[in-house]
């Protein structure tokens, strides 16, 4: 039998990057112009068309006897009246959960069941955060630094943005 290797990733706090990279996936206004309200206020910040965040995805296989592994950056700023924040997903295997360490920054972790329950929660320094299995999750940055986490969840759990795109949340 091949077995997966053991690996190390480290976090540059001062370059706020993970090393090495994996998967990087940047997200601009221009990836999310739907999850905001105010049409001027996106209109007039497309002219820069900021990043709003980043994630770094450590290089895993996608099987259930594996856990992925990330770093998420959201920037601070608005939209508007809005806070920067990430698009929101359920995982595509609806029933798998994932474990959030802030490690800086403040923001608020905002859940909704497929019934439309919804929970949030604190986001700081040293909070562990569980977002159980069914439960939809998006990250807010409230603060006036990067909000920087890192996420846990199942190999294969996979992402589901198409839902969130369509509705309105909260
Ligand atoms: C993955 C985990 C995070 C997010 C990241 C970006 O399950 O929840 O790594 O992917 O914070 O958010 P989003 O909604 O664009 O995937
Ligand atoms: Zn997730």
């Amino acid at each position: 039998m091949r077995y997966f290797k053991p690996i190390n990733s480290n976090i540059d706090f001062k370059k706020i990057k993970l090393q090495p990279e994996g998967e990087v996936i940047i997200r601009k206004l221009s990836d999310m112009v739907d999850m905001y309200q105010n049409q001027e206020a996106i209109k007039e910040t497309l002219k820069e068309n900021p990043i709003i965040y980043k994630f770094y995805n450590v290089k895993i296989p996608e099987d259930k006897g594996h856990l992925q592994h990330c770093i998420s950056i959201v920037y601070p700023g608005k939209i508007g009246g809005e806070y920067y924040m990430t698009k929101g997903h359920f995982h595509k295997i609806k029933d798998t959960a994932e474990i959030y360490l802030t490690l800086k920054g403040r923001g608020k972790l905002v859940m909704q069941t497929p019934d439309n329950e919804c929970k949030i929660l604190e986001m700081k320094e040293g909070s562990i955060s569980y977002i159980p299995p069914y439960w939809a999750h998006r990250t807010i940055n409230i603060g006036k630094e990067p909000l920087i986490f890192f996420g846990v969840y199942r190999g294969d759990a996979g992402h589901n943005y198409g839902i969130i795109e369509k509705k309105v949340w909260l």
